[in-house]
């Protein structure tokens, strides 16, 4: 049992501390962070071992005097001075150079842009389509230029070792080369509020040529489904769910979409307006254009993010959920 296990986690270069080593940084890194920790391990040992050892040997005791000749020894302290700096610099060393070659990227990688958003993330590919999970072909170094629609979020890829805020207002980047084929966690490490959790996604690494089929096959993604199921595809896609629910009840952010089409809401300034087809999307483009009396607008603005294809399949969706 136990020897399946170990196997188990060498096969998948993980273990029982790290998790799977999934790019070509991962060992380095580890090797790095193991590196610190046996350093620490050994001074600790030796530190506190001493120190106890001392504590209990030279205690104040009746009828022994303390000898106070010695005031230092110069030898011994120029050897506990010189080895952790030289101890340090080699830390610095192994770190600064596996620094440089993280933030060094090279020219001939895929691109693929990252908005984090709350609370979803969208990875958009070199052909224009987007998806909530990320998939990046193995063996072959990919870039991911990234930027945030509204408060700092962070990228996390444990299996590859790889770590980056996300601003809004400025870009930052992050490369790596998959090494592992399969799915690993992807998460937001910096607190971005109450839907931070929910930002906890997945990055699918393919075969290359695996990769370009899923790549023609995800650019068709609404085929062979009716407008009402691609509208709910789309629904997840962007993370309306971070603030609507679709099963009547409200949720704390926004309104339920279930038996939204063809009321009548009444907006913060008295006049009404029948739920349609041009009240949804306007909604979805430009939400703080119209608010229903008592609400707050905090929904995201859509324009420019969203397919008018898209927009069709959300209003179908709505229909559907008339009661
Ligand atoms: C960040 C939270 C948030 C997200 C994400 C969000 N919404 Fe909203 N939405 C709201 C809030 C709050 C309101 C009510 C106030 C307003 O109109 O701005 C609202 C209102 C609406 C309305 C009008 C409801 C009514 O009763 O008039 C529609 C339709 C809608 N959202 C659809 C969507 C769709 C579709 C998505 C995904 C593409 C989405 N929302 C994403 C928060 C959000
Ligand atoms: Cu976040």
């Amino acid at each position: 049992m136990l020897s399946a296990l170990t196997s188990l986690a060498a096969q998948q270069g993980r273990s029982f501390w790290m998790p799977t080593q999934g790019s070509t940084f991962a060992p380095e890194v580890d090797g790095v962070f193991q590196f610190i920790f046996w350093l620490s391990v050994f001074f600790f040992v030796i530190i506190i071992g001493l120190m106890t050892v001392f504590v209990i040997r030279y205690r104040r005791r009746p009828g022994i005097e303390a000898d106070n000749s010695i005031t230092h020894n110069t030898k011994l302290e120029v050897f506990w001075t010189v080895v952790p700096s030289l101890l340090v610099l080699v830390i610095f060393y192994l770190g600064f150079r596996g620094y440089i070659r993280a933030r060094t990227v090279p020219g001939d990688t895929y691109q693929i842009n990252v908005l984090g958003k709350k609370w979803v993330w969208s990875f958009t590919y070199p052909n224009g389509f987007s998806t909530n999970e990320l998939h990046v072909p193995l063996g072959r170094p990919v870039s991911l230029t990234m930027t945030s629609d509204d408060v700092i979020h962070s990228l996390w890829i444990p299996a590859f070792r790889i770590k980056m805020d996300v601003v809004p207002g400025r870009y930052s980047k992050l490369w790596f080369v998959a090494t592992e084929k399969g799915e690993f966690p992807i998460l937001c490490t910096e607190y971005c509020g109450t839907g931070h959790s929910d930002m906890l996604t997945k990055v699918v690494v393919h075969e290359p040529s695996d990769f370009m089929k899923w790549m023609d096959e995800a650019g068709n993604q609404y085929e062979g489904m009716n407008p009402a199921e691609a509208g709910e595809k789309v629904f997840k896609k962007y993370g309306c769910f971070a603030c609507h629910t679709l099963d009547g009840k409200d949720h704390p952010i926004g309104p339920t979409l279930k038996g939204l089409w063809g009321k009548m809401e009444t907006l913060s300034d008295g006049k009404k307006v029948l739920v349609d087809e041009n009240y949804i999307r306007e909604s979805i483009l430009d939400p703080q254009a119209k608010i229903v009396k008592g609400r707050t607008p905090s929904m995201t603005v859509f324009k420019g993010m969203i397919k008018d294809e898209e927009i069709t399949f959300l209003i179908e969706l709505i229909k559907s959920l008339k009661d």
